[in-house]
Formats: structure tokens, sequence, C-alpha cells
């Protein structure tokens, strides 16, 4: 992983959107207090009374400042998407695409074209959980020198609706229900099942949503896809239908239930400390960029309508061309200023990116800039630094709430003589974006196309790519959901729609829950796609955190191991009975990182137990010792133990567990353990 720009205060990395954001950072320290206006403040801490025990007085004009402004700090969250976290970097394409686009930022692989990410869970309000069971939202702002582009995507392929007609009432549903405002990010409730089963187009998006891919174990290991249908045009106007990816370089892994739950307590940052961590310590998240293409004659080729969000395009039928690379390397220096303000929009687009008749798609080309007007409070939120583009803005758009710029001059309208007719439009060869000039005509109607109808193939193929652990985990989902509903009859409708799906699915899902299983056998689809199944993904211990269990006297390997496992790109704490210095038998001492009163193995990838009698001995007085391997243990994770540190290990052996005696060969060691946490989990202490 290159680290060379981990400092980012080093000038020469700084990108044309950082350079813009300076202009508007203000730091704080050393400077005097002032009133908004400018005038020396004298003391900040008592209100002006009428006598010491008096009443405060009207004329306090400091105070009133200072509480108006507070009363008005908050604005209104995103109607979805408002938990979320952002990182700036920037992106690069690896070759020129010019014979499929003409968008500049695709096509000269020296430039760095800089970017500004936000990650979010959909449901769940602004303070909620990272942890929930969600979709997750993966939005890439670009800021190109031909414009801003928007690429709104989520950690999923497909969605839940095809029309975004109904987007209102699937949000109502899978929102806390509104007499009580109860459950707070979760679909596991009545009215999100009763959508589901009454609109049934949604059976593809439930299992990824069911899937170990509504529970990420980092952002940087999600893929990320713009799921609709877009298009690419090439300088001469020739098309391609095309789908987006993002492709982690470190692969694609997932939490298992137990330990999301448990960590929307421990740690409901879990998600966005990681990324703060990770860019902090110069291990920036890497994301490659791909595209699917089909050519505009081969629209009808396929047994799926290419143009409905419920449906992926298999990777194994139409390979993804990755064309480029994301590397986020700065953290924000204000949350709020950056990644509360800024604004996506899927119709941000440049010269070469247009859209397709996708009904999904059409319908977020109306909302995102209408959400702004409420959420940012006027027509001027480009204006908000974070939303500037590099590239200059001339216009004749004037006035309005929170304008910043100041327009010269008597013209604000074209054509115009006065200022010589500009700013003028360009014709598309200089730049001007031109629509694609697809041919259009039908009567209107409020319908769907018979090609969408098709509901449950894909579910079925999708459930069919899975492995063994991977079913489990969605059937288990399931149960757990319909466990929660209060009403008994939507249970069954589930089982009866999934049973379309797949028979075995639904009577999996059946048994345990009270309902009825299906009579009869079969499956919507015979078809699986490997691509679809996280099994497949990229194995590797960069940057998993491996928590060091160690008291005073651990055994005097403990720094060959540890070196080890650095080398391996891993993060290594100890966690010890008290915060401090910890000594080794015979030499050495190690800074203690957590205490084990406030850590939990769900903080970490990986346990090491560490021997040393009287180390174990002090281990061992802490009861929370035992707890923390064990659930180590129960969530899969690799275990490591050195001599003595094997007995307390919950079982003497088994996949993931790596053991080596007193005296024993450490580097044979370390390389098993490695190994054992590229793995990543161990599932065959659950699955025989
Ligand atoms: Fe969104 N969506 N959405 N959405 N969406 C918003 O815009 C909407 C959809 C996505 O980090 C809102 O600024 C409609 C699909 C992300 O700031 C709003 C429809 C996908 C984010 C909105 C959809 C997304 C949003 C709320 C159905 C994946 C967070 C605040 C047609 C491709 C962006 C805002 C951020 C946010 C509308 C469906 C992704 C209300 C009408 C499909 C990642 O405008």
């Amino acid at each position: 992983m290159d680290k060379s720009n981990a400092n980012p205060n080093n000038k020469k990395n700084k990108t044309s959107k950082d350079q813009q954001l300076e202009q508007f950072t203000v730091d704080n320290d050393g400077t005097h207090m002032t009133t908004n206006q400018g005038l020396k403040v004298s003391e900040d801490e008592f209100s002006l009374k009428a006598g010491e025990r008096g009443p405060t007085l009207m004329e306090d004009f400091h105070f009133r400042e200072k509480m108006t402004h507070f009363d008005h700090e908050r604005i209104p969250e995103r109607i979805v998407h408002a938990r979320g976290f952002g990182a700036h970097g920037y992106f690069q394409v690896y070759e020129s695409m010019k014979e499929y686009t003409s968008a500049a930022f695709l096509q000269d692989p020296s430039i760095q074209t800089p970017v500004f990410v936000r990650f979010s869970t959909v449901a769940g309000s602004r303070g909620s959980a990272d942890t929930v069971r969600d979709v997750r939202g993966f939005a890439a702002k670009f800021y190109t020198e031909e414009g801003n582009y928007d690429l709104v995507g989520n950690n999923m392929p497909v969605f839940f609706i095809q029309d975004a007609m109904k987007f209102p009432d699937f949000i109502h549903a899978v929102k806390p229900e509104p007499h009580n405002e109860i459950p707070q990010a979760q679909s596991a409730h009545d009215t999100f099942w009763d959508f589901v089963v009454n609109n049934t187009e949604t059976a593809h998006m439930v299992m990824w949503a069911m899937s170990d891919r509504s529970l990420p174990r980092s952002f940087r290991m999600m893929e990320g896809f713009g799921v609709h249908t877009f298009r690419f045009v090439n300088d001469e106007g020739k098309a391609h239908f095309i789908k987006f990816h993002w492709k982690p370089v470190l692969g694609v892994h997932s939490l298992v239930w137990d330990e999301t739950q448990k960590l929307a307590g421990k740690d409901p940052d879990f998600n966005r400390r990681d990324l703060w961590d990770a860019i902090e310590s110069g291990n920036y998240p890497e994301y490659e960029f791909g595209v699917q293409m089909i050519a505009e004659d081969e629209e009808f080729n396929f047994d799926f309508d290419i143009l409905d969000p419920t449906k992926v395009w298999p990777e194994e039928m139409i390979p993804v061309k990755i064309i480029g690379k994301m590397t986020l390397n700065r953290n924000t220096d204000n949350f709020f200023a950056e990644t509360e303000q800024i604004a996506f929009h899927p119709g941000h687009v440049v010269p070469g990116i247009d859209f397709t008749n996708d009904p999904l798609l059409q319908g977020r080309l109306f909302s995102y800039t209408d959400t702004q007007l409420s959420r940012l409070g006027g027509p001027n939120f480009h204006e908000i630094p974070i939303n500037r583009s590099v590239s200059p803005v001339h216009n004749n758009q004037r006035d309005g709430i929170h304008r910043m710029t100041i327009n010269k001059g008597p013209v604000s309208y074209h054509k115009n003589g006065i200022a010589g007719n500009t700013p003028k439009p360009v014709p598309r060869e200089q730049g001007g974006y031109e629509h694609y000039t697809e041919k259009v005509e039908g009567r209107k109607v409020r319908a769907r196309s018979d090609s969408f109808k098709d509901h449950y193939s894909q579910a079925a193929m999708f459930w069919n790519s899975m492995s063994e652990v991977e079913q489990q985990h969605i059937v288990a989902a399931f149960q757990f959901e319909l466990g929660k509903l209060e009403r008994k009859e939507i249970r069954q409708q589930v089982v009866d729609m999934f049973a379309n799906v797949n028979s075995e699915l639904a009577k999996r899902i059946s048994d345990g829950i009270g309902t009825i299983p299906p009579q009869s056998a079969g499956s919507a689809s015979t078809e699986s796609s490997p691509a679809l199944s996280m099994m497949n993904t990229i194995k590797s211990t960069a940057t998993r955190k491996v928590a060091v269990i160690a008291a005073n006297g651990y055994t005097d390997e403990l720094p060959i191991i540890i070196e080890q496992l650095k080398q391996a790109d891993l993060t290594v704490e100890i966690v010890s009975v008290k915060l401090g210095m910890i000594r080794g038998e015979s030499s050495g001492e190690s800074e203690v990182k957590h205490a084990l009163l406030g850590a939990d193995s769900v903080l970490f990838d990986a346990v090491l137990i560490v021997g040393g009698s009287s180390s174990i001995s002090e281990l061992k007085s802490e009861p929370k010792t035992v707890d923390f391997i064990k659930e180590a243990y129960q969530h899969l994770k690799p275990i490591g133990a050195i001599g003595e540190g094997a007995n307390l290990l919950p079982a003497a052996n088994g996949e993931g567990i790596v053991v080596v005696k007193e005296g024993g060969d450490m580097k044979t060691f370390a390389h098993s353990f490695i190994d054992a946490i590229a793995a990543h989990r161990h599932w065959t202490r659950t699955v025989s």
C-alpha cells in the first residue's frame, strides 16, 4: 500500500479542490475572540445583568448573538442516508477511455481528479449506529476540470423498486413506524415486510439485504455500484450502455450478525472510526473503478431488461473492465462543513456520461436538487465550499438565500448585447454538454413494461450463487427479521413469496418461525454467478486488527511476533488488565493500548494470547479475559496462542486456531497465524 502521501499537509499533494477549500478554512489557534461583526469580546462567561444577582438585559447583543447561532446549528438531516461519513481523495484512470466516452477525467492517466466520497446507511437517523443491517450508500463526487460529476451509488447492485414513484412508499415502510417511531435503523418490523410482500419486485434486493453484504466489516471492504444503467458517449456521439462498479483493493468482507449487534453498543461509530483511523495512519483505502458495457444495438439480447434496476448484468456474461483507481487519503477538517453539507445528485454529469430511461433513475434526477432546497436552505447550495466546482461557474442565475458570489455589472440575461452576449453557450466540440439524441416515441401511459415483470429469477440466481455459509446467514436473517413481526400473517406471506424464488430457501426460513412451509418444490432459476459470493473475494491481511492479550511477565518472544505481524501490514494493539506499561519475562516492556474493561474482541479481527506464567495468572484474575477470547472464538475469528497462552483457548484445536509451544519456531507460527488472519473467518467451526 502506498503510504507516501501520508502527510496531508504536504504541499505537492494538494489537489485543486484542497486548494479551493483552504480559502475557506480558518484556524482558531492564538486568535482573539470577536463577535460575528468582528468586535473584540472582553468577556464570554457571564451574561450582562442588572446587578450580580439580577435579570439578564435585552441589550446583551453578545449573549443574543451567541445563543441565536447555537439555536440554529442543526440543519434537517437527509431524509434517507442521514448517517454518513466522508473523506477526500483522488481518482486516476489507468488507460484512456476515449474510444467510449468523451469524459475528460477518463482520458488522461497522468491526471489526478480530486474526489470526495460519502458512505452512509439508509434507514437510520444521523445518530444511529454504524453496524445495523442496511444498504450502504457509496456516493462519490469527482471535481473534474469539466465540472462536478457525481456517482451516487450503493454497496448493492440492485434496488428494491423499479419506479421512483414508489420511493416515498418504500422509505415510509422501512423507516421507524410513524405512530411510535420504533424501531430505529432496522428493517425488522411489520411495515417493511408488508411492503415487501405487496411489491414483489423487491425480491432480488431483499435477498441482498438479508445477506452479509448488509453488514460490512469496513467501508474500505465494500463494493460500490452505480445500480442504474447509464450511457458512455464518445466524441463521435456513439453510445454504450454501462454499469459502474467500485471494487475494493482489500476485498469484500463482512461482520457476523451477533458482532454487529454488540458493536452497535460497544462502538456505534465502528465503520466511521475504521475509515478515519485508516486514513490517519496512511493506510489509504483504494477502490478500482470498473465498467460493464453493452453496445447500443445489443440492448435486447438478454433475458432481462437492461434498464431494470432490480437486475444485475452477471459479470461472467458481461465482464467488468477495470479502468482506474480511487484513493482516499485525507480526512475532513470539519464534519459539518464537508460531510454534512455535501450535496450529491445523479444529474451532476459531464460530457460523455449520460442517462438512460431507467424509470428509477429518471425520478432521482428530480429528487436530489429538490431535497437540497430544504436541507441546505435554498438554491445556492452549490456555493458551499465542499460543493463548489473547481471549474469556473458563469451564468445569469442571481440572488437567493445565502448567495455569496458578488456578480458585477448590469447584465444578468441571455441573449444580450451589452456584455457581448456573455456568458454564452458553447457547442459540444468546445465542451458544451449535449444530451444523447436517443430516439423516443410512445403514448403517455402510467404503466410498466412487461420486460420488467420477472421478479424472481435473479433473486434465485443470487441464492444459487451463495456458499453454504452465506445461505445459512440469509436464512437466519429472514428468521430474525420475521420473528420480530407482530402480525403473524405477514410471516406466512413472506414464506409464500420467497417460495417463488426457491422452495428450499422458503422451507428453511419457515422452519422455526411457525409458518406453513411451501408444498411444492422448485426454483425460479438454475443459473448462478460466482462473482456474487463474498467467498470468492480477495483474501488479505492488510490493515486487519490483532488484539494481543498479555500482562506482566509476557513471553520474551512477543516482540519477534509483533514485528512479523506488522510486516504483514497488520495493526497490532496490546490488551491487558490495566493501562500503562507491562514487562516482559526477562527483559523489555510494552505499552498497553486497551484495558480489558473497555475493550472487546468485536473491535478486532484476530486475537493472540501470549504465554509467560505470571502473565497468564494475571490475565486469569480478570474474568473478562475469558469472555474476550470466547467471543472471538464464537465469531469464528483466528486465534493464536504462544506457550501457556493455549491454556486460555476455548478449544484446544480447530480451524483458525494456531498454537506454538514456548521456545518453538516463532517465524513458522507467525506465518501460519497470518494465513489464518487472511482467511478472515473460520466457518467450519459452525458448518460441518
Ligand atoms: Fe437516493 N436519495 N433516491 N438512491 N441516495 C438521497 O438525496 C432518491 C436511490 C443514494 O451521501 C436523497 O441529498 C429517490 C438509489 C445515496 O449525501 C434523496 C430514489 C441509489 C444517497 C434521494 C432513490 C441511491 C442518497 C436524500 C428512487 C443507489 C446519499 C438526501 C428513485 C444507486 C448521498 C439527498 C449522500 C440520497 C432520493 C434511490 C443512492 C431524497 C427518489 C437506487 C448514496 O434525494
